[in-house]
């Protein structure tokens, strides 16, 4: 089994989809990030900027409707919407709208849909590899198969205990798990050569038992080949899947970090190209899209994400007295309470 089995026909589709969701997150992410800064978003607002391309990659090659799972971090956006989130779901959780899915309880990233294969984020890093895990052996307990399980971390996220656990763990049940790990070159300020000695995190494959690739992730064809590759031998029984992307992100930590800490050698470099540009150029050099077309994405993008803010600004914030306040951990959410 090689890339080489997805057809010119899918590969172009898969292609023009995933620049459409990049092109969306991106505008949904400018749209929250001016909200932010003018003071009409509580709580912090972390962007994926310059990781789209390498997130939707993942999440826009899995399958919800079967059965497939995907746990993102705070720079999935584009593989949220790529798996199938939608605008109003992220918009009305940034906006504490009472008809988000968290209900407006919880905070702007922290948000998912359990029930339909998106747990809710955790914040403490590496974690989402052994929710994913346990999402996976639980439908392998209610003898389903065929699923596949994606799940993202940061390459500081992969220095944590957690990560260590999730992955041996997957490796040793070999459960259908495909893990993205977007090596932005900083865990917050940390730079990679302060993180890990290895040349290179892909190394690390090999003492886990796993499959590795190391990709550009700032290349858009390259991260839709390889996790289609990858998505295929999880999905076949290869058992877990470890892609490591090079990027950087073009953004701070959050919106409160200004990023100086990254040098400008590094910005100028190869790294530092924008990959929904560079997404943009492939597509027209291969003949896989027009310019027209992609600036219809571009306009119908905006309007959708104008159209959802304002939805959700209009609509009403949890009740302090009146509403439930249960903590949405429990079977109420899972069972799609809303
Ligand atoms: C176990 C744990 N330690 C520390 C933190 C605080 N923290 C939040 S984000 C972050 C940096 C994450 O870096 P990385 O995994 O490379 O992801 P990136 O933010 O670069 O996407 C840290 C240290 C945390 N959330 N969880």
């Amino acid at each position: 089994m090689d890339s080489s089995d997805m057809t010119d026909e899918v590969l172009q589709r898969t292609a023009v989809e995933a620049l459409r969701t990049m092109v969306l997150a991106r505008a949904f992410e400018d749209k929250i990030s001016a909200l932010y800064r003018s003071g009409k978003i509580v709580g912090g607002v972390y962007l994926g900027r310059g990781q789209e391309a390498f997130s939707t990659a993942l999440a826009g090659q899995l399958k919800k409707e079967e059965g497939d799972i995907f746990a993102g971090l705070i720079r999935d956006q584009a593989g949220r919407m790529g798996f199938g989130e939608s605008i109003d779901d992220a918009a009305r959780t940034y906006l504490g709208s009472v008809k988000g899915p968290m209900r407006g309880r919880d905070g702007n990233i922290h948000r998912g849909r359990p029930k339909e294969g998106m747990p809710a984020m955790i914040s403490h890093l590496g974690t989402s590899i052994s929710t994913v895990n346990g999402m996976l052996m639980g439908k392998r307990f209610q003898g389903k198969t065929g699923m596949v399980g994606g799940a993202t971390a940061g390459d500081g996220a992969t220095s944590t205990g957690a990560f260590h656990e999730g992955l041996n763990q997957a490796a040793v049940e070999k459960l259908p798990l495909v893990v993205g790990v977007a090596n932005n070159q900083f865990a917050y300020s940390t730079a990679n050569d302060r993180q890990f000695a290895c040349a290179d995190l892909v190394d690390r494959a090999i003492g886990y038992g796993v499959t590795g690739y190391s990709i550009d992730g700032t290349d858009l064809l390259e991260s839709i080949k390889t996790f289609h590759l990858a998505i295929a031998r999880a999905r076949a029984g290869e058992g877990p899947q470890l892609v490591v992307g090079r990027l950087l992100r073009l953004a701070g930590h959050g919106e409160h970090d200004d990023a100086g800490y990254v040098p400008d050698q590094l910005r100028a470099g190869e790294l530092g190209k924008d990959c929904i540009e560079k997404a943009k150029t492939q597509l027209l050099e291969h003949n896989m899209i027009t310019g027209r077309v992609i600036e219809t994405l571009e306009s119908e993008a905006i309007s959708a994400v104008e159209e959802a803010v304002e939805r959700a600004q209009g609509e009403p914030k949890p009740h302090p007295s009146e509403d439930s306040w249960r903590a949405l951990s429990t079977h109420h959410l899972i069972e799609g309470m809303s």
